[in-house]
């Protein structure tokens, strides 16, 4: 409904002469270009022109008129598998969350259709772009909330800033982001690069509480998160970083999460080169091996991979490369638990006494043992060596030589003598 408040609204901003979202006209919106979720997107041969990939995600598709990118953004639940096992019911983006990464250019002229299939009202904030405060999409404040069906426009021109910035919702935040609303909004230089990056990754960081047994978030919990991602997918599930050896690789993380994270790689030093504050000058660059990424931010980092191998690429916060675990249990490493076992099995048939000498068994364990439904095992994941007792933010950097392709090249072929070993006593 064309509400009297709408009609000022958008009347006012006209006379004013400032652009303001407004309500798209019937038949102007593009058609919607709906990825398939969980597809990969195709990656370019070595050495052929970079575009950013979003592991475990997709590239938004845009058609331009008369000199202006379209893109169309609809707002709708989805379902999202976080690995094999696991299906959580989400909110996002064009059949998945995080949404399609937006790829625009410095000094585009850009135009956005949001489309509400949510059950509730919603709007799109364009986090970290200086644009006329009525394009800003905070409910309330810049714009009235996109009622559920309808569909409004954002239209602005990139401003002389570049690099990585996040869409997400400014209505019911507490509620969309913890269903997953968010996405990538990255924006290329006019000008090439100095030195140019071989490889571009995108990886938003987020958490979930998805209580054992049950398939939707849980947004009041705000502290106890249980499930921990990279582009909505827990390790094993979470796709591998293929680059070849000598690449410059650039790894974009944004985090809209309620917690911070600090994200290690091995092998490699990186350096913190942008933020969604702009981009910071080789002066002011330090090497490290890991970046804190905070709530509500962006860090680029940038290295050389010259280190051939199989590199894990993980949050240090250790419960965060876990999935769903109880945290209030007895402490039970190194109790004696010989004849309790027994006890509670009378009570509790098929009762395991475990935590004496640790919680390493909990994945052999959970392989046996059938849990609750839609959960995962707190940890996962085999190596060629056997378990690697990750879940959550875990994902593997793989750096070969000479590679002609990207796709996942198996695991890493150790040279002779480079693998530690055991010795005798
Ligand atoms: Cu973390």
């Amino acid at each position: 409904m064309f509400t009297r408040r709408h009609f000022l609204v958008t009347g006012a901003a006209a006379s004013a002469g400032t652009f303001l979202v407004r309500r798209a006209q019937a038949g102007e919106a593009p058609p919607i270009m709906r990825p398939k979720m969980n597809v990969p997107r195709q990656h370019g041969a070595p050495g052929s022109m970079p575009s950013v990939v979003t592991p475990n995600g997709t590239t938004m598709p845009h058609r331009v008129v008369d000199g202006v990118k379209e893109f169309h953004l609809v707002a709708e639940p989805v379902e999202r598998e976080f690995a094999d096992g696991m299906t959580v019911k989400c909110w996002g983006y064009n059949g998945q969350t995080p949404g399609p990464t937006i790829e625009v250019v410095q000094g585009d002229r850009v135009r956005l259709f949001v489309t509400n299939r949510l059950p509730e009202h919603t709007s799109v904030h364009w986090h970290g772009l200086f644009i006329p405060c009525g394009m800003d999409g905070v409910t309330g404040l810049t714009q009235p909330g996109i009622q559920v069906g309808e569909t409004w426009v954002y239209e602005f021109t990139i401003p002389d800033q570049h690099g990585t910035f996040m869409y997400h919702p400014h209505a019911d935040e507490m509620t969309q982001m913890a269903f997953g609303m968010m996405g990538f909004f990255i924006v290329h230089p006019k000008e090439p690069r100095e030195k140019p990056i071989d490889r571009d990754f995108a990886i938003m960081l987020h958490n979930w509480a998805v209580h054992p047994g049950t398939y939707r978030p849980d947004p009041a919990v705000m502290v106890d998160f249980n499930m921990w991602t990279f582009n909505s997918r827990v390790f094993p599930g979470t796709e591998h970083l293929v680059v070849r050896t000598g690449d410059r690789v650039r790894v974009r993380f944004g985090n809209l999460s309620m917690w911070n994270h600090p994200i290690h790689v091995h092998g490699h030093a990186w350096k913190v080169v942008a933020t969604d504050g702009g981009q910071i000058a080789e002066a002011g660059q330090w090497p490290e091996t890991t970046v804190l990424v905070p709530v509500g931010t962006t860090r680029d980092v940038e290295f050389i991979a010259d280190n051939p191998g199989d590199w894990a690429l993980h949050c240090h916060m250790s419960h965060h490369t876990m999935n769903a675990m109880a945290h209030d249990v007895t402490n039970t490493v190194a109790v004696d638990q010989s004849g309790v076992e027994q006890k509670i099995r009378s009570l509790l048939p098929g009762y395991m006494a475990m935590g004496r000498s640790g919680m390493e068994e909990m994945q052999d364990m959970a392989a046996n043992m059938p849990g609750p439904a839609n959960t995962l095992p707190m940890m996962m994941g085999e190596g060629q060596f056997g378990n690697i007792e990750m879940g959550g933010m875990f994902t593997v950097l793989k750096v070969r030589d000479g590679i002609t392709s990207h796709e996942d090249p198996g695991w890493y072929r150790f040279p002779r003598g480079t693998v530690a070993r055991q010795v005798d006593g």
